[in-house]
């Protein structure tokens, strides 16, 4: 499997470490966003899209991270990332979407960069931006584990889960946004237990071969 991606991409983050939690070995391909690299035709020719990641598995193409995600529980569904009963799977999911679809989405380079060029924000006002939607996304998420009995160690039980796949990058970028985590004393517990694996130290941005 080839994946197309960058060290510092949350989305990318995403997939190194459900690829690196199922054993899957994959080669790393760098779309450097540095350059606009995801602009180019080649990439384009890819992913009509332009964004990283993209997954390549034999023929097909594979876009859009929780898609392939689910792609992969599904293909390989041992060690699983989901629970196996329904609403315990629909619980984990809704964590992984306030990640995935209300906070990352805004807080993108090409949403700050429109922030930047067509509504003259300048840094700090992009930062108070990401903060914002980083901030209202981990108070629900935060709220959400302590009223759900089966938080432990992670989002959901002792093992990692989909929860802790979107988590774990959104955390980090809410570093780099300088975002104070103090106020979301679970989350920091659960971004603890997922450093101490093997799975999630691979896939950080720092030790990816392209950061910088
Ligand atoms: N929903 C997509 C979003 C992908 C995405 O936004 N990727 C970002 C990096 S985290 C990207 O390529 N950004 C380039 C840009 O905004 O110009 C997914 O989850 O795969």
């Amino acid at each position: 499997m080839k994946l197309y991606n960058f060290f510092r991409s949350s989305t990318s983050h995403r997939l190194r470490i459900a690829l690196n939690l199922k054993g899957i070995t994959y080669e790393y391909v760098l779309v450097d966003l540095r350059t606009d690299q995801h602009h180019g035709s080649d990439y384009k020719e890819l992913n009509p899209q332009g964004l990283v990641p993209a997954l390549v598995s034999g023929n097909d193409v594979l876009t859009q991270s929780p898609a392939i995600i689910e792609w992969l529980e599904e293909r390989y569904p041992t060690p699983a990332l989901l629970p196996s009963d329904p609403e315990e799977r629909a619980r984990v999911r809704a964590l992984a979407a306030i990640i995935g679809c209300d906070v990352h989405p805004i807080n993108n380079r090409r949403i700050l960069d429109a922030l930047r060029h067509d509504f003259a924000a300048d840094e700090a006002a992009v930062n108070r931006w990401c903060a914002t939607w980083i901030s209202a996304g981990f108070d629900a998420f935060e709220e959400l584990l302590a009223r759900d009995p089966q938080h432990g160690e992670f989002c959901f039980g002792h093992t990692p889960t989909l929860a802790d796949v979107y988590l774990a990058p959104q955390i980090e970028s809410a570093r780099r946004f300088k975002v104070d985590l103090a106020r979301w004393p679970r989350l920091q517990k659960i971004d603890e237990a997922c450093g101490r694996l093997e799975a999630f130290q691979k896939a950080a941005p720092s030790v990816q071969p392209d950061a910088g």
